[in-house]
């Protein structure tokens, strides 16, 4: 095993530099309610701890985009990506900001969009204006685990964000290396053919939510479970 001193060398030597220095912001922790608890450096929320194999709970979102004519975007995570690299999975995902005050707020999941706001113009270059706080549905919550490559990891609530526009895309190429939109009636055999794998959270979702919800982007408020945290 290594020290969290050795892991933190390493990574800064391996590494992309933007992507270290992204490390340091303060992810919100919670409880398995959902309720916040502290804070925590995006490395100490991500580190799998040697002994436990355990990782920090924290609090995140899923973002799916949806084109008007409902077709999905898919990502390919750049190489560049400390946890998951050179993975494909939905639009966007990150986590609120504890130092950010309004991406603490909770009433609404108003702190949630906001951070997807920040982080769809990041990292697909979305404009602001494009990508209004409420133009997000906000469905659910998903509670999982991943070990990754056993050194970094995740562990989340994950808010699930639905937003259907077109938008304007300008990736942003440390982020993310490819885009495309999906079909609905393509999105299996897609899958079959990626050429890197997926990420696990994208794959859970794939698999328990995502086409039920796809096919009724149109009706989602139906599919709504604001109370309940879903763990499949
Ligand atoms: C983390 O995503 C959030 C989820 C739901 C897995 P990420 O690794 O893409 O975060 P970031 O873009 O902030 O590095
Ligand atoms: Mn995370």
């Amino acid at each position: 095993t290594t020290s969290v001193g050795q892991q933190k060398e390493a990574a800064e030597a391996l590494h992309d530099p933007l992507q270290v220095a992204a490390l340091k912001e303060q992810c919100i922790l919670v409880d398995e309610k959902d309720k916040a608890i502290g804070a925590a450096s995006k490395a100490d929320c991500h580190r799998v701890h040697a002994e436990t194999g355990e990782v920090k709970l924290h609090r995140a979102f899923s973002v799916f985009l949806f084109n008007s004519k409902g077709e999905m975007l898919v990502q390919r995570r750049s190489v560049h990506k400390i946890t998951f690299p050179d993975t494909y999975t939905n639009a966007c995902c990150s986590h609120p900001l504890h130092d950010i005050k309004e991406e603490r707020e909770e009433s609404n999941a108003r702190g949630i969009r906001k951070a997807a706001q920040r982080r769809l113009n990041y990292e697909l270059g979305i404009p602001i204006e494009e990508i209004q706080p409420e133009n997000f549905h906000y469905l659910t919550r998903i509670h999982y685990a991943n070990k990754g490559d056993g050194v970094w990891g995740e562990h989340e609530i994950d808010y699930i964000l639905f937003l259907q526009k077109d938008v304007t895309l300008k990736p942003n190429s440390n982020e993310v290396s490819e885009v495309r939109f999906l079909k609905r009636d393509e999105i299996d055999n897609a899958v079959s053919q990626f050429s890197a794998p997926m990420t696990p959270w994208f794959a859970l979702i794939l698999r328990h939510r995502l086409k039920q919800w796809w096919d009724n982007l149109h009706r989602l408020k139906q599919f709504e479970d604001l109370h309940n945290i879903q763990r499949f």
